[in-house]
């Protein structure tokens, strides 16, 4: 259900079920997790690429096991989140290694903000965004009530989550949603090109900057210079730092080693 593949530093991780625009069952969950563990413990790994196949990105969570005419137990959501969703949320922030989303095709519901909660989100532009919650009676779950109005501010965070109106990619990178939209033919290359060479960055350097920007959203200025400080007298001890300043005094580019 998830296809992991490690080439250059980058683990690529695919949402593998098309025939249901990559929506969320059990072993799927179980998979990304899986993945996710990996890009943690993996020294080799160095920055994660996380796409769909087919034409969705992620549908969020499979709805076709939950229809009470098929005998489907209570709802119990909020297990569902604490079993599944949320320890892969918490496991994307707390990687401090950059995680690229590509967002291939349509992201729905707690695929959406899934995707949202990668470092660099890239869509393509026939992509769209759907807080399709409200349309089934939920709320936004998987980090979505927390990031959407982080990133776009309250107003839209609260029309697009009452609403469930589609955010086309272009809207969504204009309004800060995203990074950037691109051509549906190009999305691929420059996923794999970006995520790659954030692979051959100063991973030491670029995940306590990944920290710094993430604690800014709940620390005071007091607190996140006393971060700043902390962060900067560890990245000033890595070999990164020396090879870095030593190709700037040679003029010759960069060999980062990740430490
Ligand atoms: C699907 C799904 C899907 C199953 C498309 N499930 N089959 C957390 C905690 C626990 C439980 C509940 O949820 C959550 C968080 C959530 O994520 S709630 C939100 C769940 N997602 C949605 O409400 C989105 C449902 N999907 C849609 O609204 C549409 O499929 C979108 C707008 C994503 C795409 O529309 P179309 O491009 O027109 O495609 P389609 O609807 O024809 O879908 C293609 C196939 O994929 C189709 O199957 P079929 O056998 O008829 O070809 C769909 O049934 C299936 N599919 N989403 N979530």
């Amino acid at each position: 259900t998830v296809l992991s593949a490690l080439a250059d530093g980058v683990l690529t991780l695919t949402l593998n079920r098309p025939d249901k625009l990559n929506s969320f069952n059990d072993d799927m969950h179980r998979a990304l997790r899986a993945g996710l563990e990996r890009a943690h413990d993996d020294a080799g790994v160095r920055a994660v690429l996380l796409t769909g196949t087919g034409r969705g990105f992620c549908a969020g969570q499979d709805l076709g096991d939950r229809d009470p005419a098929k005998g489907a137990p209570p709802p119990d959501l909020g297990r569902t989140l604490e079993t599944f969703y949320n320890p892969n949320l918490r496991l994307i922030r707390s990687l401090e290694k950059p995680v690229v989303c590509a967002v291939n095709g349509v992201a729905a519901g707690a695929g959406a903000n899934i995707a949202l909660a990668c470092d660099i989100v890239l869509a393509a532009k026939s992509a769209k965004f759907i807080q399709a919650f409200a349309k089934i009676g939920l709320i936004p779950d998987a980090g979505g009530s927390w990031s959407l109005p982080r990133l776009v501010g309250e107003a839209r965070a609260k029309a697009l989550t009452l609403t469930a109106e589609p955010l086309p990619a272009e809207k969504a990178a204009d309004w800060g949603l995203i990074w950037k939209a691109v051509e549906d033919a190009d999305l691929m290359d420059q996923a794999t090109a970006l995520a790659r060479s954030l692979a051959a960055g100063p991973t030491l350097g670029l995940g306590l900057t990944k920290r710094l920007i993430q604690a800014a959203a709940t620390n005071s200025l007091d607190e996140q210079l006393d971060m700043e400080r902390d962060c900067q007298q560890a990245a000033g001890r890595s070999a990164d730092y020396a090879e870095g300043v030593a190709a700037f005094l040679e003029k010759r580019p960069a060999t980062f080693q990740g430490k």
